[in-house]
């Protein structure tokens, strides 16, 4: 089952050859999706060969297909896991009853809404990232950046597949928006917040995909238990890409920090900026900004459309089929601060009332583990710094601690407070220009920019030296 065929114009694991409809809505959209591609996806090294990996079978092991591609090549294609025999419905009013393989009609403006939602991010990061290759700190670098760059496009061909397949009219229409959308576009921004702001240098890029692409594994997880089956086999192949872009912002940040202890320890005030590093202090207020948009990212933290898409089953939680006995969630309650007055207090809400608050609380269990491992680090530099996520209080502009400010521990402030503080808790425009002006191409292979400690291994069994891009830059 599932060998991914790739004779076609458009590769597939969905036997597209059989149904002529859908084939040819999805070949008319390619070349707008190609010239989309083109015209603000990545700009530098467009046309070289880069290392990068193609999905060929969605069974383990079958992204073993590594080699040196021109992105435009890249065989962009529509990949669903394989289909779970006998599956039943994870979340909601109807668990246990037989997944849908088409859309019911009384769902179908929220699946659609939830679709174009996922979807709209895919092409929102690209364009977010299509400058970063011109000051990439290594080739290494670069090639990482490339693959998640034509994974994230990909992702796009994923949604617009179900938009095609399960939505007519109306998922043809939603498919041309999503290539006129632009991320930070004033007239016609992309949907959410954090897909439209800028990511022009490379500690942005390694915690956007830290936080940002966390997010998506979260989101995606949550879609894997839709009881709509073709959403959550394209969700659950989409989960393993997803790891190799998380792998790039863990492990990016990871050499940030160890590069920037280095530099601490070497300089004789301590002072990583003189030694042309990134300072620590500045690495955490990227931190603090990033982690801050991306809960945002789950929606208010009491939100009747969370409730609403569970008691239908068309999202779950975090491994709702496998960590959860009662499926249905009808009985439970969750105390959640709300301010009133001035101050936090304690409101009492039904469970399914507070399922993005459910989904934030393993999100912000996840990120903390990378937290401790850059403690380690620190702590093997022999630096004595800490780094650590705000609270999800801290800097929120979406659900009901937007409009108050917070200090970095949860604590509601007063406007002054906020302003005497928010130049140390988040980056500054100086900040910003001092690490843009760190921002210079390494392109010799093997070699890295000062401010980042080289990877502990190449990408796929290949020396760190390797040409991961073909360029004579
Ligand atoms: N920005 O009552 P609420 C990924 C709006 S990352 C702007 O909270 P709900 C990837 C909301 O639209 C994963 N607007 O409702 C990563 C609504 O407006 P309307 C991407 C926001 O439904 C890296 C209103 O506020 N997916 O894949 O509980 C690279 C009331 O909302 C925001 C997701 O993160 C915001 N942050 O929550 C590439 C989506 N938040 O419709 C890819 C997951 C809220 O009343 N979350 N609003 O005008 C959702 O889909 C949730 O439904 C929402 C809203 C966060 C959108
Ligand atoms: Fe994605
Ligand atoms: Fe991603």
């Amino acid at each position: 089952m599932s060998s991914m065929n790739y004779d076609e114009r458009i590769p597939n694991n969905v036997d597209l050859g059989s149904d002529r409809r859908l084939k040819r809505a999805l070949e008319k959209w390619q070349p707008d999706f190609l010239e989309w591609w083109r015209s603000v996806g990545p700009q530098v090294f467009s046309t070289d060969e880069v290392y990068l990996r193609t999905a060929i079978s969605t069974q383990a092991g079958g992204w073993a297909n590594f080699g040196h591609v021109r992105m435009p090549d890249y065989r962009w294609g529509v990949f669903l896991a394989d289909a779970e025999k006998d599956r039943v419905i994870p979340a909601g009013d109807d668990a246990g009853s037989p997944v849908w393989q088409q859309v019911p009609g009384e769902h179908r403006n929220a699946l659609r809404r939830i679709i174009v939602v996922q979807a709209d991010t895919e092409p929102a990061s690209v364009e977010q990232q299509r400058w970063l290759a011109d000051t990439a700190p290594s080739l290494y670098d670069c090639r990482n950046l490339f693959q998640v760059n034509v994974e994230e496009a990909r992702h796009l061909w994923a949604m617009v597949y179900l938009l095609m397949a399960h939505f007519g009219r109306d998922g043809r229409e939603e498919a041309d928006a999503l290539l006129t959308r632009r991320s930070g576009d004033p007239d016609t921004p992309r949907i959410l917040d954090a897909f439209n702001q800028p990511c022009s240098d490379w500690l942005t890029f390694f915690c956007f995909t830290m936080f940002a692409d966390r997010d998506g594994k979260y989101q995606l997880a949550s879609l894997a238990e839709s009881a709509f089956d073709p959403l959550s086999r394209t969700c659950r192949f989409m989960l393993t890409e997803e790891a190799h872009h998380l792998f790039v912002g863990t492990m990016g940040l990871d050499r940030v920090i160890r590069r920037s202890a280095q530099l601490t320890k070497a300089d004789p005030n301590g002072d990583a900026r003189a030694q042309g590093g990134i300072d620590l202090p500045t690495i955490q207020k990227w931190i603090n900004h990033w982690f801050s948009y991306c809960l945002d990212l789950f929606g208010s933290e009491v939100s009747t459309n969370a409730a609403d898409y569970f008691a239908s089953g068309l999202k779950g939680r975090y491994r709702e089929a496998a960590a959860y006995d009662d499926h249905r969630a009808t009985t439970g309650t969750r105390t959640v601060p709300t301010v009133q007055g001035g101050s936090l207090v304690g409101q009492e809400f039904p469970l399914r009332l507070v399922m993005n608050e459910v989904l934030r609380d393993d999100y912000i269990a996840d990120c903390a583990k990378s937290l401790a491992r850059w403690n380690r680090t620190l702590a093997d530099e022999g630096v004595e710094y800490r780094l650590s996520l705000p609270h999800r209080r801290f800097f929120r502009r979406q659900g009901l601690y937007a409009d108050h400010p917070f200090d970095l521990e949860g604590q509601l402030v007063d406007q002054a407070t906020w302003e005497a503080h928010k130049d140390a808790w988040l980056p500054t425009a100086e900040d910003h220009a001092y690490v843009e002006s760190l921002m210079k191409p390494v392109v010799e292979p093997g070699k890295m920019a000062n401010w980042i400690a080289a990877p502990p291994k190449g990408i796929n069994g290949q020396p760190l030296d390797f040409e991961y891009v073909r360029t004579d830059h």
